[in-house]
């Protein structure tokens, strides 16, 4: 017999929260955050910190040593990615986004030498506008900065069709799971299209990226209908999704999603502050939020190798 009145729950299955960390990124300039991670020692140790913390995937970009300028330097991934290695088992997602200045074959020449288990795959070439960010700056600790958000204003991110063909025959050859890259609706169509190509197959996980300055903000109503038009395209059991609430949505849209069964981003590439006004002085401070957040909603955590086994990810190395 139910309840006198009211309505039954629906219960439903949630696998175990992914949590990734994105550890330094191209659009955070390090005069924005002095706890940003820069050297690859910072970058994997930074890595290592929020891997113990929860993270069971670690997303990686590469900067100058000498002024964090982003970098899409093969040596620095290796040198990144060995010392993460020698101490954590957390998956390793690789940039292919990179920065706003480099080709799409520069950012993706790391892939095919490292192999590594996951990469980005940016679905759509949107406005990327940093700008924003100038007021928040005093004083600038490095030449380039400046400039580099400035420029962001006049900038594309460009991912057209052939970057994707390119992008699909690398996930491919070395069978590396693409963490997909959604920053609008219209970028699900275009997954639509490479699927209708067969250029790339579900089970797939898709990254909603929310709040950048060029692409869907960060509203409820943006999530349910970016994961709405996502069903409808692909089929419920047919993919998995993290969302990233660039900036200021981070908290919100994260603990949305763990209530609705996807996963969760965060980072200091995404997000410098743990709360209003306050700095992150970590990337694992920012993870640590996440597991209390799930905890809260009773959502557990997924370790690496949960990970491994929900994503599906390629045995071999
Ligand atoms: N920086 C994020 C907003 C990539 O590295 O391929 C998106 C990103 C892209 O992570
Ligand atoms: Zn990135």
């Amino acid at each position: 017999m139910g309840p006198a009145c009211g309505h039954f729950v629906k219960e439903y299955f949630m696998q175990k929260l992914m949590i990734t960390a994105a550890i330094t990124g191209a659009a955070t300039v390090p005069s924005l955050t002095p706890y940003l991670p820069i050297t690859p020692e910072e970058i994997a140790n930074s890595a290592i910190e929020a891997a113990q913390m929860g993270a069971s995937i670690v997303h990686i970009h590469a900067r100058r040593p000498e002024d964090g300028f982003p970098s899409s330097d093969p040596a620095l991934f290796k040198e990144i990615v060995q010392r993460i290695r020698e101490k954590s088992n957390v998956i390793i997602c690789i940039t292919t986004g990179g920065s706003t200045l480099m080709t799409i074959e520069e950012r993706t020449a790391v892939i095919p030498i490292l192999r590594p288990e996951m990469c980005s795959f940016n679905l759509g070439s949107i406005n990327f506008a940093l700008h924003k960010s100038l007021p928040a700056i005093q004083t600038f600790k490095y030449d380039w900065e400046k400039a580099y958000l400035e420029k962001s204003k006049d900038f594309i991110f460009k991912n057209t069709f052939k970057d994707f063909e390119h992008l699909c025959r690398i996930v491919q050859e070395t069978k590396t799971c693409p963490e997909l890259e959604i920053y609008d609706v219209g970028h699900l169509y275009n997954l639509d299209h490479l699927v209708n190509e067969n250029l790339i197959s579900p089970p797939f996980h898709l990254q909603f990226v929310m709040g950048v300055l060029g692409g869907i903000r960060g509203n409820p109503e943006d999530l349910s209908f970016l994961h709405t038009k996502a069903t409808v395209l692909f089929g419920k059991d047919n993919f998995t999704w993290s969302v990233i609430g660039v900036g200021a949505s981070e908290i919100n849209l994260s603990t949305m999603a763990i209530h609705m069964g996807g996963h969760v981003r965060v980072g200091l590439e995404d997000n410098i502050y743990i709360k209003k006004g306050v700095l992150a002085k970590s990337n694992a401070a920012l993870v640590q939020k996440i597991v209390d957040l799930a905890n809260m909603l009773n959502r557990e955590i997924a370790t690496s190798d949960d990970a491994r086994s929900i994503l599906n990810i390629r045995k071999e190395l």
